[in-house]
């Protein structure tokens, strides 16, 4: 199966989960915490990477899964297809905005990146693709972004790392035209994609940076961990991904 084909059938997994998220609203959330007060998980984040496991497994029951939710977070061997699933990106606010959150799902093969579903559900804003479909917003072609410096446009960033100031992030946010945090990493990467932001900086998950990770790289966005290296899809990283320009001058500052 082509990847045009391929994306054609994520495509309508995701939008049928974001019509379930949609519906749920009418009905009482079960929040429980994970690792503190603020990392929430919601009956919705697990039903809806169950909905999108059982779309790939029957899809392709030989694919492997690596999944936020309900203890699939860990893969010994990504060889084969492999589809990393975060059901429900932004989950706090999908309790308390019920809005800017996203579905994201990205497919691998043998380790190699191949396309990625990026879904804001309430702007019903879609970015996917990969390096040989080219990415699509809406099914729109998106052109890849001008290569802006740090001082020409907006930063995104985790705010527990700005108020520490931990990779001298407040110096990287003063240069750049201003700081924004959406809480949401799937967001971020949107309009990292579509010019809207020249970087963003934030701890993240495989599941958090590889779907959009992956239209980022088609895009000639630069991506990989704070102090530089390549991401692999083992751990948790201080993720910085940019223009080229932004991304230079966010490495120099962070590691200086
Ligand atoms: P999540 O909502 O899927 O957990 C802001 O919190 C952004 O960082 C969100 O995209 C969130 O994804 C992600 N994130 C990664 N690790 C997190 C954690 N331990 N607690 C809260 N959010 C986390
Ligand atoms: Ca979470
Ligand atoms: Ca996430
Ligand atoms: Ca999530």
């Amino acid at each position: 199966m082509n990847q045009l084909a391929i994306i054609e059938e994520v495509k309508g997994w995701v939008y049928e989960a974001g019509e379930k998220i949609k519906a749920s609203f009418d009905d009482q959330l079960e929040i429980d915490t994970k690792s503190g007060r603020t990392d929430l998980v919601t009956d919705m984040d697990k039903a809806t990477q169950d909905f999108l496991i059982e779309k790939i497994m029957a899809f392709d029951p030989s694919a492997k899964i690596l999944g936020e939710e309900n203890g699939q977070d860990h893969l010994q061997d990504v060889s084969g297809r492999v589809f990393i699933i975060d059901p429900i990106d932004g989950t706090m606010n999908f309790v308390l905005e019920q809005e800017n959150f996203c579905i994201m799902l990205a497919l691998y093969e043998d380790g190699v990146s191949q396309l990625g579903f990026v879904y804001n559900v309430m702007k019903d804003e879609f970015l996917y693709g990969g390096k040989e479909t080219g990415v699509f917003c809406n099914g729109k072609p998106v052109t890849p972004p001008v290569n802006k410096s740090l001082s020409e446009g907006l930063v995104g960033m985790n705010q527990v790392m700005f108020q520490r100031n931990d990779w001298h992030t407040q110096e990287i946010g003063k240069i750049a035209m201003g700081v924004r945090m959406t809480g949401c990493a799937g967001y971020e990467l949107i309009d990292l994609s579509l010019g809207r932001r020249v970087a963003y900086i934030s701890r993240l998950a495989p599941w958090d940076y590889a779907p959009g990770g992956v239209l980022i790289e088609a895009l000639g966005l630069t991506m990989s961990t704070i102090d530089g290296r390549a991401l692999g899809l083992e751990e948790r990283e201080i993720f910085l991904a940019g223009t080229q320009k932004a991304y230079d001058e966010c490495l120099e500052i962070a590691n200086s």
